[in-house]
């Protein structure tokens, strides 16, 4: 009786553990508006500009970083938090925002030169301060001694060099008195409607006065007064893409009724691409998740802002290249940010940066821009990028092995027709045959000093395999 009663228990536990693990879809009212990624021009064109620029510009580029001498720790555009930084003296710097050399016209040449497909540039950062004219705060560019509209400047000078526009928008916002962390009490919810209406008149104006930008990037979204306003978030993203059909929205606007971000209760993206990959990149293909996705960088190890000193690393070129070409590979974009000094003025190191990745992709573009993720097993010696649409496979090199020899494994179902160096074309590479499916790419012997590319020319079959399998 007593074992009879014990295999009951462990047959009715096991049960249990199956129904309570297997994955149960919930019905959701607020949750992803689509499972797997859109399918229109809008997104595809997204989807091709394998790199672009952030700017972050503000009222924290004056401080630089530091206050009475003494430098932040944290990233330069969250010195207001620091309590050194008194609230109404940040609040006052509106006052001397008067950025005497800014040329919206020189920041779009030199992201062009730099060969950015598209720009994300803060309209309003965590302080509040509006960097266009709001009609709905008085904490704006329109009451600094510049007077004029930064953001339309941006937008018309980038628009002119053909480089799409994003806006970067901050809902969490110091300087509205509305502004809560979370709803404790009435009062709360009271002021907290307010100021989602204040939330939806801005980017209601930001639609209608720049209407040739491509879409919006959220930041600002974790705090619970957010998260407990999912139905609001969810109706809010429908009725800006009404208003701008084609709207690009990432994935850090919405919550879901749960209070999920990013991804709804059923593990579905909600937004456009994910937008969880700041400062860091995904491993594997599987990291992503089958989902559209960028990967937003600073050049220092933090911090977005202007500041006087970084301590630490300054990633190089090559770093930064590295980066874009893994981002590309695994079927994202890579975003670099420039921190732009209080007067308009890039800081010298940013813009060697920019001139360098710029020359390199004069050479190699081709293998970053409408390319995606090529389905073949990862290499030391770099990444694999594809042509969509194409039977074109780059391989973007960044170490070279000291034999020379870069072993591939195409895909299957693929297989290689020819291997050339992207800048000479007519030399085709000796390529050797190994077991496995696998093949050696023989380099010709030369100083590799700078990261470079190979095509390959493929086509869809099956190799032959002639080895024998070992018997182990
Ligand atoms: C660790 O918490 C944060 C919170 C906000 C880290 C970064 C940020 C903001 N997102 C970046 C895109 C910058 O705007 C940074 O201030």
């Amino acid at each position: 009786m007593k074992l009879l009663f014990k295999t009951w228990l462990v047959i009715s536990c096991l049960f249990l553990s199956i129904t309570a693990g297997a994955q149960q879809t919930k019905v959701l009212q607020h949750g992803a508006h689509r499972t797997g990624k859109r399918t229109d021009a809008d997104m595809a064109r997204w989807r091709g500009y394998g790199l672009g620029q952030f700017i972050h510009w503000g009222l924290y580029s004056i401080l630089e970083g530091k206050y009475n001498g003494k430098n932040y720790n944290g990233a330069a555009e969250w010195i207001r938090s620091w309590k050194e930084v008194p609230h109404a003296t940040y609040d006052s710097l509106y006052q001397k925002f008067n950025p005497a050399t800014f040329n919206a016209t020189q920041w779009a040449k030199m992201a062009k030169q730099m060969d950015v497909k598209y720009l994300t540039f803060t309209t309003k950062h965590h302080d509040g301060f509006c960097l266009w004219p709001s009609k709905y705060t008085n904490y704006t560019v329109a009451n600094s001694p510049y007077k004029k509209d930064i953001v339309k400047q941006v937008v018309d000078a980038y628009t002119k060099e053909g480089i799409d526009v994003y806006l970067y928008f901050s809902v969490m916002d110091w300087n509205n008195p509305d502004w809560r962390y979370d709803l404790k009490t009435k009062e709360d919810s009271i002021a907290f409607d307010r100021f989602k209406l204040f939330t939806k008149n801005q980017l209601t104006e930001l639609l209608v006065n720049y209407p040739s930008i491509k879409g919006l990037w959220f930041d600002g979204t974790w705090d619970n007064s957010w998260k407990k306003s999912g139905a609001f978030t969810d109706s809010l993203e429908q009725y800006l893409k009404t208003i701008h059909p084609g709207l690009i929205i990432g994935s850090r606007l919405r919550a879901d009724e749960y209070g999920n971000r990013h991804v709804d209760a059923n593990g579905a993206l909600m937004g456009d691409y994910e937008q969880g990959w700041e400062r860091k990149i995904p491993k594997t293909y599987a990291d992503v998740h089958g989902n559209d996705w960028d990967c937003v960088m600073t050049i220092p190890e933090n911090g977005w802002g202007y500041a006087e000193k970084w301590l630490g690393h300054w990633k190089t070129t090559n770093e930064l290249l590295e980066m874009t070409a893994q981002c590309v590979s695994l079927g994202g974009n890579f975003v670099v940010n420039f921190g732009p000094k209080a007067d308009g003025s890039f800081r010298p190191e940013e813009v060697k940066n920019a001139k360098e990745i710029g020359a390199w992709m004069k050479v190699n573009s081709t293998a970053i821009y409408n390319c995606e993720y090529a389905g073949w097993e990862k290499q030391d010696w770099g990444y694999y990028t594809k042509k969509t649409g194409t039977n074109k496979v780059f391989m973007i090199v960044f170490n070279v092995p000291v034999s020379g020899s870069l072993k591939i494994k195409p895909a299957k179902n693929m297989v290689v027709d020819k291997a050339y160096l992207l800048t000479t074309p007519n030399k085709a590479l000796s390529m050797e045959k190994l077991d496995h499916g696998e093949s050696f790419i023989h380099l010709p012997p030369a100083a590799y000093k700078q990261p470079f590319v190979i095509v390959l020319e493929t086509k869809e079959g099956k190799e032959k395999l002639e080895e024998q399998k070992a018997k182990t």
